[in-house]
């Protein structure tokens, strides 16, 4: 039986006018040395596709999800399963990901929760088997519930530090059970709402020994996938400790945490924390810790995580211009983690989505290419670190340079010529590939 009104998408080039076609994703066409699905590898997320009822904070849900019977039985937990595996059929989408609450209901008692997840991933993995479909990464929910109101694993309450403990193990065994290729930490809970109430040390001491007992498992049971930090700044809590990609570096370097773990990173996480994707991805892939990227995109006139489909082609140029420079993407990949408009109800409207977000990325993977193959930008920007590439700045760089030397240098050369950053003619050459 077919939930979404519509045959498989096709790629029908540029001048196609069916908008239930791809204009530029065409997964085979190679760009550079891989094929477009091998660069983008787009992700699907459990919980907007199947699970996003489409409300906002003055109003309730609108999607229309004929298949759902709106209950928290396993049947209709099971029943979810196939029309996901529909959507991403029709999509050409390789990769999914979920939260444990997601894909499966929490139920009366943890082992019966538990029992509901193993009843889900049976059936999850045989979909995998029959289609090709691989886990992105897996992740717990430690948000939704009362009980994490507080927090998880920075909670005061000791009992509940050990609820999400469990909670974690299990989340774990399943993203194993699955093959999972990483698995994903992210903290909405994870922070405070007043420093009135919190010991903030204390916090973040259990919160590093907890990712510490997560690493223990994963080895104990042989998940050998990369852990992620999702870095967000707010929302839900006032401040989260994983605000941005600079403080996640430096709590995991603190605690030791480097060697397993890298970063997944937003787009409307990035432009909440003030700055711009390309930022915290550079940030992220500098310290060579930019695993995976959540791909969506917030909106300048709303203060809150809108996560919408991305549409901006500079957006996704920057994005691929940084995942392109590291090299591309080994575990990681394109998570969707958007959501359609409140308004866009029906389930048709899933497609058109992802289809606008496949297209950006594609061209967004081609104008980068593009502009790395033409080199223009590259050669400017080694250019103007030029003077570090021999006398005083190569011995600067080298690290056997004293203030002694540039105080030599500096009376000997007197007033440096300093030349000019370009940055419009740069902006006009980026126009150029757009
Ligand atoms: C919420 C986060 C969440 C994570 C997974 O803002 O983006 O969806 O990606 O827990
Ligand atoms: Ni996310
Ligand atoms: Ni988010």
């Amino acid at each position: 039986m077919s939930h979404f009104p519509c045959d498989k998408i096709a790629y029908e080039g540029s001048s196609s006018k069916n908008p239930l076609a791809f204009k530029h994703y065409n997964p085979e066409e190679i760009v550079g040395e891989k094929s477009m699905k091998e660069h983008l590898r787009f992700a699907a997320p459990y919980w907007h596709v199947m699970r996003n009822i489409l409300a906002d904070p003055f109003g309730g849900g609108t999607a229309q999800m004929p298949w759902d019977d709106g209950s928290d039985s396993v049947e209709n937990a099971l029943a979810r399963v196939d029309v996901f595996f529909e959507f991403l059929e029709k999509m050409g989408i390789e990769y999914y990901c979920w939260h444990d609450r997601d894909i499966a209901p929490e139920l009366n008692d943890l082992s019966a929760s538990n029992d509901a997840l193993d009843q889900v991933v049976a059936k999850l993995k045989s979909k995998q088997e029959e289609t090709g479909v691989k886990l992105l990464w897996g992740t717990a929910c430690l948000f939704a519930h009362a009980r994490y109101s507080q927090g998880a694993a920075t909670s005061p309450d000791a009992n509940v530090y050990a609820y999400a403990g469990a909670q974690v193990k299990k989340a774990l065994e399943a993203t194993k059970e699955l093959d999972g290729l990483g698995y994903t930490f992210w903290g909405g809970r994870e922070g405070y709402s007043t420093l009135l109430n919190t010991n903030m040390k204390r916090e973040l001491d259990h919160l590093a020994a907890f990712l510490h007992m997560a690493i223990e498992h994963a080895d104990k049971i042989g998940f050998d996938g990369p852990f992620y930090i999702e870095p967000k700044p707010r929302e839900p809590s006032t401040h989260q400790y994983d605000s941005d990609s600079a403080a996640c570096l430096n709590f995991l370097r603190e605690y030791g945490l480097m060697e397993r773990f890298s970063l997944n990173i937003e787009t409307n996480h990035a432009t909440l924390a003030g700055h711009t994707m390309e930022h915290e991805l550079t940030v992220a892939a500098n310290a060579g810790k930019l695993g995976s990227v959540d791909a969506n995109r917030g909106d300048t006139l709303i203060g809150w995580d809108t996560d919408q489909f991305p549409t901006d082609l500079y957006l996704t140029t920057q994005v691929m211009l940084v995942v392109l420079g590291m090299g591309g993407f080994t575990t990681g990949g394109l998570n969707f983690d958007a959501k359609r408009r409140r308004e866009s109800h029906e389930p048709i409207d899933l497609m058109h989505a992802h289809i606008g977000g496949m297209d950006t990325f594609a061209r967004g993977l081609k104008i980068a290419h593009a502009i790395r193959e033409d080199g223009r930008l590259a050669d400017f920007v080694d250019q103007r670190y030029s003077s570090f590439d021999s006398g005083i700045g190569e011995k600067v760089e080298s690290g056997s340079c004293t203030f002694e030397d540039l105080e030599t240098y500096a009376l000997e050369n007197g007033e440096p010529g300093l030349a000019s950053g370009r940055q419009e003619m740069l902006e006009n050459l980026i126009n150029e590939f757009i």
